[in-house]
C-alpha cells in the first residue's frame, strides 16, 4: 500500500513546478501509485478565484490549498501542490496541517535570473514594464525556506535530471 503524503513544491514563477508536479504524477502512477496535483495556478480559475495577488491573498490562497491537500491525504492520496507560496509562516501553517512524516517541502529553487529569461508567459517582461504589479520577485517578496526536505535548481539541471531528483525524493518517503 502507499503512504499518504503532500509533497510541497515552492518556488518562482517559471522556476518549473508546474513541470515537475506533473511529471512527477506520471511516473508515480506508471508505479501505481494514486495522486493528485494541486497548481496554484489552475485553483486560481475555481476555488480561489476571488483573490488576487496581495501578500493577504497569497496567505489565503496557500491556506485553501494547504486545506484540500490535507483533505485528499486524509483521503489517502499523495498529492503533489505547485505554488509560489512565496510566506515561510504560510508554509509552516501547511506543514503543521499533517502527520509527522506525511508533508515535505520541495524548493524548486530556480534563481530569478533564469526564470526571467524563461519568461514562458510574458509575466516577467509585464512585471518589468509596470503592466503587472506585485510580483515575485520584483515587487513582492520570496522568503527562501530554510526547512527543506528537497532543492531543485532547473537552471543547473536538465529536465530529466531534476524529474529524477524530484522522484527519488518521492519514492523515499513511501515504504519499500
Ligand atoms: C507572481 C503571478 C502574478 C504575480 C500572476 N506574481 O508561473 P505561473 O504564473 O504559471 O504561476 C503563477 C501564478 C501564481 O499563483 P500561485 O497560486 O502559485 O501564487 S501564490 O502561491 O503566491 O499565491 C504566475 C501567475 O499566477 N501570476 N500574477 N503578481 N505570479
Amino acid at each position: 500500500g502507499q503512504l499518504p503524503h503532500c509533497i510541497w513544491l515552492t518556488g518562482l514563477s517559471g522556476a518549473g513546478k508546474s513541470t515537475l508536479a506533473n511529471k512527477l504524477e506520471q511516473a508515480l502512477h506508471r508505479r501505481g501509485l494514486h495522486t493528485f496535483v494541486l497548481d496554484g495556478d489552475n485553483l486560481r480559475q475555481g476555488l480561489c478565484r476571488d483573490l488576487g495577488m496581495s501578500d493577504a491573498a497569497r496567505s489565503e490562497n496557500v491556506r485553501r490549498l494547504a486545506e484540500v491537500a490535507r483533505l485528499m491525504v486524509d483521503a489517502g492520496l499523495v498529492v503533489i501542490v505547485a505554488a509560489i507560496s512565496p510566506f515561510r509562516a504560510d508554509r509552516a501553517a501547511a506543514r503543521a496541517l499533517f502527520p509527522p512524516g506525511q508533508f515535505s517541502c520541495v524548493h524548486v529553487s530556480t534563481r530569478f535570473e533564469v526564470c526571467a529569461a524563461r519568461d514562458p508567459k510574458g509575466l516577467y517582461r509585464a512585471a518589468r514594464e509596470k503592466r503587472l504589479s506585485n510580483f515575485t520577485g520584483l515587487d513582492s517578496p520570496y522568503e527562501v525556506p530554510l526547512d527543506a526536505e528537497c532543492e531543485i535548481d532547473t537552471g543547473a539541471l536538465d529536465e530529466a535530471q531534476a524529474h529524477q531528483r524530484l522522484l527519488a525524493h518521492a519514492l523515499a518517503c513511501q515504504p519499500h
